[in-house]
């Protein structure tokens, strides 16, 4: 990459692009900063910019933005950015060690809030009722599967090992991970879940993850396993969760990801009381995010290499 004397950034976000914007540091001389939050907005902008730092950009604009050269994404996932319509040419970096700290809290919660039965209590005390004979259970000792061992579901892996629970992880390499017990290849996925009270789902959505999660692996799971998903909802076929959940065959779910955000009103999921919902905010959008992309700035300008390149291939 050849340094660069000057720059146009455009920073794209939805609800808080001028936040962004207020923390990228760089000479301004040297790069001019524009905010958008419509595709609107940034298509009057993109015919002039070099570097894209966003969350959820129109692809449809990549072909107006003959001199883009790098996007940084926002969010911990990239598929949005890798649309078939994306340049060859255009390098697409990540952020990673921003959301696992996040997304662990979230999980955590969520794993504690079905041992520690937090729903039952709080719907007993609303009817003033002493739920003395219900006792919680116990998340140490429980078995905690990871599947995906990036960044996040390492950081996932590891503090749930410090609470005493065994983890076990499944990656494409099946390459061994500290703090985790045991990683499986996908190809022993069934085998894997078999072992799991919680089946905790942080994978990127790439041509491989897209439907794992169906009813044949749902089927191997414990019939007192939860599942959690704070990856991408494509992840799991979610007609063949709904009947398990109808069925009972697992414990529960936790999903914050859906193949349709916002989740539609009349679906399914919404009503089954084995059932969480929240709405894709376990890896909140957050300004932690902003060194990282500072830091990929100045390289950038310096024509050094980015730092956390995506691999196109392997879609993450
Ligand atoms: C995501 C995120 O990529 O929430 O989904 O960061």
């Amino acid at each position: 990459m050849a340094a660069r004397r000057a720059v146009t950034v455009l920073v794209y976000h939805p609800d808080e692009a001028e936040r962004y914007a207020a923390l990228v540091r760089a000479p301004r001389r040297r790069v001019t900063v524009r905010a958008a939050g419509t595709p609107e907005q940034a298509a009057r902008i993109v015919g002039d910019v070099d570097v894209l730092y966003a969350w959820r950009f129109p692809p449809e604009l990549y072909a107006r933005a003959p001199r883009l050269a790098w996007i940084q994404a926002m969010g911990a996932g990239v598929e949005w950015v890798l649309a078939p319509a994306l340049p060859p040419g255009v390098v697409v970096t990540r952020a990673p060690g921003v959301f696992g700290a996040w997304m662990t809290e979230y999980v955590l919660g969520w794993c504690l809030w079905v041992t520690q039965r937090m729903a039952a209590f709080r719907e007993a005390q609303r009817a003033r009722r002493w739920l003395g004979h219900l006792t919680p259970d116990r998340l140490r000792g429980k078995t905690m599967l990871v599947v995906g061992l990036g960044d996040i579901g390492r950081a996932i892996a590891r503090a749930a090992r410090a609470l005493g629970v065994r983890t076990l992880g499944v990656s494409r390499s099946a390459r061994p991970v500290g703090g985790v017990e045991r990683v499986f290849r996908v190809s022993a996925l069934g085998r894997a879940l078999a072992e799991a009270d919680f089946v905790v789902l942080v994978l990127p959505l790439t041509p491989d993850t897209r439907g794992l999660i169906g009813a044949r692996e749902l089927e191997a799971m414990k019939p007192t396993a939860w599942l959690v998903n704070v990856g991408r909802g494509a992840v799991v076929r979610e007609e063949a969760l709904v009947q398990a959940l109808r069925e009972r065959r697992i414990g529960g779910a936790v999903l914050d990801v859906f193949s349709v955000e916002p989740l539609p009103t009349d679906h399914p999921l919404w009503g089954l009381d084995n059932v969480v919902v929240t709405p894709h905010i376990s890896g909140p959008s957050t300004p932690e995010i902003g060194p990282i992309f500072n830091d990929n700035l100045a390289r950038f300008l310096a024509g050094r290499r980015l730092r956390h390149v995506v691999d196109r291939g392997r879609g993450y």
